[in-house]
């Protein structure tokens, strides 16, 4: 609501109706776009085809509605160590003992896309990348749950200005150990809540919940939250993602 609260200042002179009539022109305006979709489509509710079409469409609309809405400085809650939830709860497209095991020797961290320093980086470099910080936020899982949990590493945005990563580019794309897939808008990357983690609860990210870095963005559902990451990419080009491509909003965030 950001540009509407500036709007607001600069009508200070005008009367509180007024200012609501503008407010709820504006909104009309934005509602009219998500209707004409649906008119310009005609949409035959019976044709499955279509009315996903109009589905989607109304999702990239919802996605620059949101983009539009988040705020950089505006803060996830963070929580005391007493607030943990144990047992964590595990979540992956495939079950828990399936979990790839990734070799901590062999691995390597890919970079492509609109980066200066695209030479891969071991995990002791991984490791050693300062400074490191612990954040203690809630998990939110669009299945229903949410659980709070600690995890550490660097902030992401101390990593992206490292590797040179073109920051006015639109998105960061990951592409994960388990074929998972994911990508996020580069305000959001940016965020100082957003931490490339190595550890979870004061360990080494166990392989379930990520070995050997995980992408933790407490302003975004958890699918938005790439473990087991291989590699990254900077690009302008809508990437989409596992769950992204099979219908569920984009931004996915606030
Ligand atoms: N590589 C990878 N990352 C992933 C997933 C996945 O299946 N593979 N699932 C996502 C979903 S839907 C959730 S809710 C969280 C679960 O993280 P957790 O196992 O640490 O609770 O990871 C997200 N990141
Ligand atoms: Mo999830």
């Amino acid at each position: 609501m950001k540009r509407l609260f500036g709007m607001r200042q600069s009508l200070k002179g005008q009367s509180r109706s007024q200012i609501e009539r503008i407010e709820r022109r504006l909104f009309l305006r934005r509602g009219l776009s998500l209707g004409a979709v649906a008119l310009l489509s005609g949409c035959d509710v019976t044709d499955a085809e279509s009315v996903q079409k109009v589905l989607w469409a109304m999702s990239r609309w919802n996605d620059r509605v949101q983009d539009w809405i988040f705020d950089p400085g505006r803060l996830a809650p963070e929580f005391p160590e007493s607030a943990i939830t144990m047992p964590f709860p595990f979540n992956a497209f495939y079950s828990m003992d399936q979990a790839p095991s990734v070799d901590p020797e062999g691995y390597q961290l890919e970079l492509s896309g609109l980066v200066r320093e695209k030479k891969p980086w071991t995990l002791p470099e991984l490791y050693a990348l300062q400074p490191q910080l612990s954040q203690i936020t809630r998990h939110i899982c669009v299945e229903g749950w949410s659980a709070i949990g600690k995890w550490s590493g660097v902030r992401f945005s101390d990593f992206l200005r490292r590797i040179g990563a073109d920051l006015t580019a639109k998105y960061v794309g990951f592409k994960c150990a388990d074929r998972y897939w994911t990508s996020i808008d580069m305000p959001t990357a940016l965020h100082p809540q957003t931490l490339l983690t190595f550890r979870f609860a004061d360990q080494i990210l166990p392989a379930p919940f990520g070995f050997p870095m995980k992408l933790r963005i407490p302003t975004k559902l958890g699918f938005k939250n790439p473990k087991h990451i291989v590699a990254m990419f900077v690009t302008n080009d809508y990437p989409g993602g596992y769950w992204e491509d099979q219908g569920y909003n984009w931004f996915s965030g606030s």
